[in-house]
């Protein structure tokens, strides 16, 4: 791998490979790098935000907002900040249709004074809202999807573009064109997929850019890790508890073999370590709130890492489905989520299958 290498330039470079201006896995259309540009600039601003912590008095980004989420979550500050970075970010290059993100009850169109582009993104501006205020690593995951095509607009067109509505974010994860995650823990870490492996980018802050730092990242088939909260073990259906039982009974148990156990309660930290050394990463469904099938966000959280899991060979499913198959009903839909090593997964989708 070349030294140095920064997210700019693997973009173009990535591009070039291609050879497929406009479609076919891996391929970067320039709105869709401007984009990703613009994305990864944010991240970068919002990891300055999460830097500061207590400083700043007033206005420390610590602590509630004292508002709800339309899924009736209390929001910290910095869910707060982090949605309107993404969104002042975004709005103006005329890269984007419109956004959804998990702190906004419905879609954002770009404003008219904008032009508009052809790509829809949706993100959760900051994932694992519980570990802001204990210095514990946070994120922010993105997915992309292309706006169904429907009549000319605002770019040159003749006629005006009939107006994104919810229903054309409504696709399965399997037409996303981009996904990723940005972690601020001890490096701010970029995490990216276009349809052609899993890059991961490291903010050099002295250069104030995002360097490539490690390509085609492979998750291992096996593993001896797994991560959920066992707190709800209690709540959890047959097929899970089979699982985690089988696991925890280790080398005297019918696995054959001692598991070690993480729960660090974000997401993304979750996912970024099972990308860096294997793992399996479960969030199912639970009794508490029977009516919901997961706690898990489908759209902003489930596809895109879902996307980047199968991307580096591992398996996403919500524990009976391919999680990219699934066709979603709404903007916020919810879904149990089981993924990372490929036999783990496959294993436990299993015992939801034959249970
Ligand atoms: P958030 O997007 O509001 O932060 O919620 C999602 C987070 C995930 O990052 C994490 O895996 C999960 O919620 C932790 O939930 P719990 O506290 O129930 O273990
Ligand atoms: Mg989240």
């Amino acid at each position: 791998m070349a030294k140095n290498i920064s997210f700019t330039r693997y973009l173009v470079e990535q591009q070039r490979r291609c050879q497929a201006p406009d479609g076919g896995a891996g391929s970067i259309p320039p709105q869709l790098r401007l984009l990703l540009e613009v994305v990864a600039r944010a991240c970068k601003g919002i990891s300055m935000a999460v830097n500061k912590g207590a400083l700043g008095g007033e206005n420390s980004i610590l602590g509630s907002a004292e508002s709800e989420n339309v899924q009736g979550e209390i929001q910290k500050k910095l869910d707060i900040i982090a949605n309107e970075v993404l969104i002042e970010a975004n709005e103006w290059g005329g890269h984007l249709a419109a956004m959804a993100s998990e702190e906004m009850d419905s879609i954002y169109l770009v404003p008219n004074r904008y032009p508009q582009g052809e790509y829809l993104l949706l993100f959760d501006p900051l994932d694992g809202s519980s570990n802001i205020d204990v210095n514990v690593s946070i994120g922010t995951i993105f997915s992309v999807l292309k706006k169904p095509e429907g009549p000319p607009g605002r770019n040159g067109g003749s006629t005006e573009a009939s107006p994104v509505t919810e229903a054309d974010f409504l696709q399965p994860g399997s037409q996303q064109v981009a996904a990723g995650y940005c972690i601020y823990g001890p490096q701010t870490t970029l995490v990216l997929t276009v349809g052609d492996g899993v890059a991961m980018f490291t903010l050099d802050r002295e250069q104030g850019s995002f360097v490539l730092t490690q390509e085609n990242i492979r998750i291992p088939a096996d593993t001896k890790e797994f991560s959920i909260n066992m707190s709800n073990l209690r709540h959890w259906d047959a097929p899970v508890k089979r699982y985690i039982e089988e696991c925890l009974a280790g080398a005297d148990g019918p696995r054959g073999k001692d598991f070690n156990m993480r729960w660090i309660a974000s997401m993304v930290a979750d996912v970024h370590r099972l990308l860096m050394r294997g793992g399996v990463f479960m969030y199912p469904w639970d009794k508490r709130e029977p009516e919901k099938a997961g706690k898990l966000r489908l759209m902003y959280e489930a596809n895109p890492m879902a996307w980047l899991v199968e991307q580096a060979g591992g398996a996403a499913t919500n524990g009976r489905q391919r999680i990219l198959d699934l066709p979603p009903a709404k903007l916020h839909e919810r879904v149990a989520v089981f993924l990372g090593s490929k036999n783990e997964v496959e294993r436990v989708t299993a015992y939801h299958n034959t249970l």
